[in-house]
């Protein structure tokens, strides 16, 4: 039997040759282009998804994945073209693949615990079919402890290999962002956490043969908690400047100028409070840590910023409240026009949309509404003809379609003249002197 040393020594080999292959399974926006910089880097690569529709596109050279993604449709399409690329709904073509690279989805449920479905079958499936001497690596983002307490066991359970004699194991976090794929791959630095020393730098072998930036050699559990905890610390730093926010509409101090004077301090990055956190990652992330240590650990923090920040759609319509009293519009009687449904400025992801969760209340206290999205489908269209007849205007979302409103031609349209600022995007001044009553978060200056 080939000793495990000179396994990955020849892996090692064949990525430096380029006659590896990888198999990649979970054709998303995270493992379709790390397939298409893999092929595009002279490796071989067999993607698997288990959505045909998906894979047949793929085959076609023509990307799947919606949204303004440089350079990812042409990549695909060259790589395709080049036979550097293959797609199948079938796990067993991963028996000829010398690394496997497992990235599904991993969310969490309602009870912000992971239930790790995808990831489970994923491991199994491959498990069954992984020659020996094959490298799995989790690219998804996972509890700490995720890769050797569930996907080690299945892995040898399905193939009947043992860890660091008949395989290899390691966690290699993505840290992609919609809108920036490719450029984020290739130039994000990287976290390897293998099964051994030797493992992680084999990991790190294949990672820099796409990625420009460091590529660093650790353990798994390091790994999985450096994902979930950078993510947690951004969540923690939005809700402390939520909370300062909600600070400054009691005190009559403008967030933004505090912020400003904040960050002058040495070591101070105080981030930017707004209308809520969405996304794929970091409503997530938190949890994901949190649930490693579940009934072990008593976690304050990393709860609470959560609380914090899901609680920031709930404030805007406090403050929407707080407007239409002002200006003597009933709740019930009023219609509102909500500006943004994405979750962040520029991007038609509208994953965890905080904007859903403001017409949630809305809908609770029968408060109509209109939507405008530029960058979401079902949303588009002339703002000042969404807008007419409204009420109020709740600006969600920073996209630049909504930097420059013109407040007059605006105001003309309407039947009250509200403006809810989510995001910093109108000064208030500015607004009032157009005959608007307004609120911001943060703006205390303003808030009678
Ligand atoms: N947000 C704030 N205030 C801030 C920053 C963000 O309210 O100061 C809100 C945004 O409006 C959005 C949500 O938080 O609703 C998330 O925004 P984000 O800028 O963190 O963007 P994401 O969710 O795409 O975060 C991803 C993360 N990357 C990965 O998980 C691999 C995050 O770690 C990165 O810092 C971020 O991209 C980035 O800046 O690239």
């Amino acid at each position: 039997m080939i000793a495990p040393k000179v396994l990955l020594e020849d892996l090692t080999q064949g990525i430096a040759a380029r006659t590896a292959t990888i198999g990649v399974v979970g054709l998303g926006y995270v493992g379709l282009p790390a397939a298409c910089m893999f092929a595009g880097a002279g490796l071989r690569v067999v993607g698997v998804d288990l959505n045909a529709e998906r894979i047949d596109r793929i085959r076609r050279g023509i990307s799947p994945i919606e949204g303004d993604e440089p350079g990812l449709a042409e990549l695909l399409e060259q790589v395709v073209a080049a036979g550097r690329l293959e797609a199948t709904t079938e796990h067993a073509a991963l028996a000829a693949a010398q690394i496997i690279l497992i990235v599904v989805e991993t969310p969490v449920e309602a009870d912000h615990m992971p239930r790790f479905g995808a990831l489970r079958s994923a491991a199994t499936a491959i498990g069954r079919v992984m020659a020996r001497g094959s490298l799995v690596i989790v690219e998804s983002t996972v509890a700490p402890g995720t890769v050797t307490g569930v996907v080690q066991p299945l892995l040898e359970a399905a193939s009947g290999f043992t860890l660091n004699r008949d395989f290899f194991l390691g966690a290699c976090p993505e840290r992609v962002m919609p809108g920036r794929l490719l450029s984020n791959m290739r130039n994000v630095s990287r976290v390897c956490g293998g099964s051994s020393p030797e493992t992680s730098r084999a990991m790190a072998t294949l990672y820099r043969t796409i990625v420009e930036a460091t590529v660093d050699e650790t353990d798994i559990v390091t790994a999985e908690m450096v994902k979930t905890v950078e993510n947690a610390y951004r969540d923690v730093q939005i809700a402390f400047a939520n909370e300062v926010a909600r600070i400054c509409e009691t005190t009559g101090a403008n967030i933004w100028t505090v912020r400003e004077f904040v960050n002058k301090s040495p070591g101070r990055h105080m981030l930017m409070p707004g209308a809520g956190v969405g996304g794929h990652c970091i409503p997530k992330d938190p949890w994901l840590l949190a649930s490693s240590v579940a009934g072990k650990v008593d976690l304050r923090l990393i709860p609470a910023a959560r609380a914090v920040n899901d609680a920031m759609p709930r404030h805007i319509a406090d403050l929407l409240c707080a407007a239409l009293a002002e200006a003597h519009v009933a709740p019930e009687a009023a219609r509102v026009a909500i500006l943004g449904y994405a979750y962040l400025e520029e991007s038609d992801d509208t994953r965890n949309s905080p904007t859903q969760s403001l017409c949630n209340t809305l809908d609770q206290w029968g408060v109509r509404y209109v939507l405008h999205d530029p960058w979401v489908e079902d949303y588009r269209g002339n703002l000042n003809e969404r807008i007419a007849g409204c009420d109020a205007l709740v600006v969600m979302v920073r996209h630049r379609d909504y930097l420059n409103l013109d407040l007059d031609a605006i105001r003309a349209e309407m039947s009250h003249a509200i403006l809810i600022d989510g995001r910093n995007v109108v000064e208030p001044a500015v607004a009032r002197n157009a005959g608007f009553v307004y609120r911001g978060v943060g703006r205390g200056e303003y808030h009678p």
